[in-house]
């Protein structure tokens, strides 16, 4: 299943005139206010966030899973899901592999496949939370902080391999999240454990190829309990100065206790140059992975203001590696991955309309209601049509899941691959 470019320039020709007038109208607005829309509307397209591969499928909980029709059961068919939402939006021009749920059988196949779909291979993600059929060490009780040398070993070897096949692939970096904790108290010695892991990652970070970076993500619980060993980004950035100048740390929406202020988290990586990597979710009580933006959209366009602002004055900061990690067990995973990537366009579209040097002057003199008005007019501007005119500018249709839907796309993917699939991830 492809998306045909003839029925994309039919949907935009049925929606031209009304983007047009909101076009207008909307250039108007920015003009008054000393914003010119083309530049704003080139930064968005030429942003771009890194599709996972396990979001591509119906994702589960513990108290089960409901599969979806026409999910895609190989890396050829998750590449054809990562395809499709592309010519959607010419935004999601990547992908983001776990292994080993996603080794590629044929190399050279896999890479014409994603070139066919004009899709690379974003940052590699390695698995020490789950044992392996016939798996010669268990990672019960931790990996790379693991109290037995014998299954550290295993893990940074593992990884070593992940990076080996991303090397093959054209990925430039390796994303470590680990679930090593404890669930009891008692059960792990902290100083330990933490010890193991900073010489774990070492281990992994000294075979890393010179143009890669390798990032840290950290999380306070789940599926541990009691404690994680990266635990907050704190441990991160220590263990990522630690290992190099390669080494990051990753922020993930998620991987908070709730009402944590993100946005100053942002700030202060960005500032130190150490923030690598940035997952995409949304969350009300905890690692929930929901769509981005559909709870605390004002809170990701206030992150977006501490992104926006590093972007521009931090260099030492690297370009970061953007991502969604969300996953659901109810939507069509493609859907949702679209409504997604509207959501982080969105929130990043109202964050470059806010006037720094405004803001900063106002910061200045203490004008506290002027600082908060600034951020709200940005965030109360209506920049939908900005994201269209980014996706008609590259021939992608005005109205994605609109799109998505005329164009029957599930049903045929369904006719594809059958309606009781099953994609392989969480
Ligand atoms: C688990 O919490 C997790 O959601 C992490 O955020 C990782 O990035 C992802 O799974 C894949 O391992
Ligand atoms: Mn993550
Ligand atoms: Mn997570």
């Amino acid at each position: 299943m492809k998306i045909d470019k003839n029925n994309i320039s039919d949907h935009n020709k049925k929606y031209k005139n009304s983007f047009q007038n909101e076009f207008d109208f909307v250039s108007d607005k920015l003009e008054k206010k000393g914003i010119d829309i083309e530049e704003i509307v080139k930064k968005v397209s030429d942003f771009q966030v890194a599709i996972p591969s396990w979001a591509l499928g119906a994702g589960g909980t513990r108290f089960g899973r409901f599969s979806y029709g026409g999910e895609p059961s190989s890396l050829e068919q998750k590449l054809q899901d990562v395809g499709i939402l592309h010519a959607l939006t010419r935004s999601a021009g990547s992908v983001s592999l776990h292994i080993p749920w996603d080794i590629p059988k044929d190399i050279e196949a896999i890479k014409e496949i994603a070139k066919g779909n004009e899709i690379t291979f974003d940052a590699m993600n390695s698995n020490t939370f789950q044992d392996q059929k016939d798996a010669k060490k268990s990672y019960k009780f931790g990996s790379l902080n693991n109290s037995d040398q014998e299954i550290r070993d295993f893990a940074v070897e593992h990884n070593r391999e992940v990076i080996k096949i991303g090397k093959e692939l054209g990925s430039k970096s390796l994303t470590v999240w680990l679930a090593d904790g404890a669930s009891f108290p008692g059960q792990l010695n902290f100083q330990r454990a933490l010890d193991n892991t900073h010489t774990s990652l070492k281990g992994i970070y000294d075979t890393l190829p010179k143009d890669w970076k390798m990032f840290i993500e950290y999380k306070p619980y789940e599926p541990n309990f009691y404690s994680t060993t990266i635990q907050d980004w704190g441990t991160s950035l220590m263990l990522a100065n630690a290992c190099g100048e390669k080494a990051y740390t990753l922020v993930d929406l998620g991987h908070h206790l709730p009402n944590t202020n993100i946005e100053q988290i942002v700030a202060t990586l960005m500032y130190k140059g150490k923030l690598g990597g940035f997952h995409f979710n949304d969350s009300k009580y905890g690692d929930d992975d929901v769509t981005v933006g559909s709870i605390k959209p004002y809170a990701l366009f206030l992150i977006f203001n501490e992104l926006v602002y590093g972007m521009e004055n931090n260099p030492n900061n690297p370009e970061l590696a953007w991502m969604i990690d969300a996953s659901h067990n109810i939507k069509d995973p493609l859907e949702d991955l679209l409504q997604s990537i509207e959501a982080i366009l969105l929130a990043y579209t109202k964050a470059l309309l806010i006037d720094q040097k405004e803001l900063r002057e106002a910061q200045l003199a203490h004008d506290v209601v002027k600082c908060q008005e600034i951020l709200q007019d940005a965030y109360r501007f209506d920049v939908r049509v900005i994201l269209q005119a980014a996706r008609l500018k590259q021939d992608a249709p005005l109205n994605p899941l609109e799109a998505y839907r005329s164009f029957n796309v599930r049903k045929n993917l369904i006719l594809e691959r059958g309606n009781k699939t099953i994609a392989t991830g969480l």
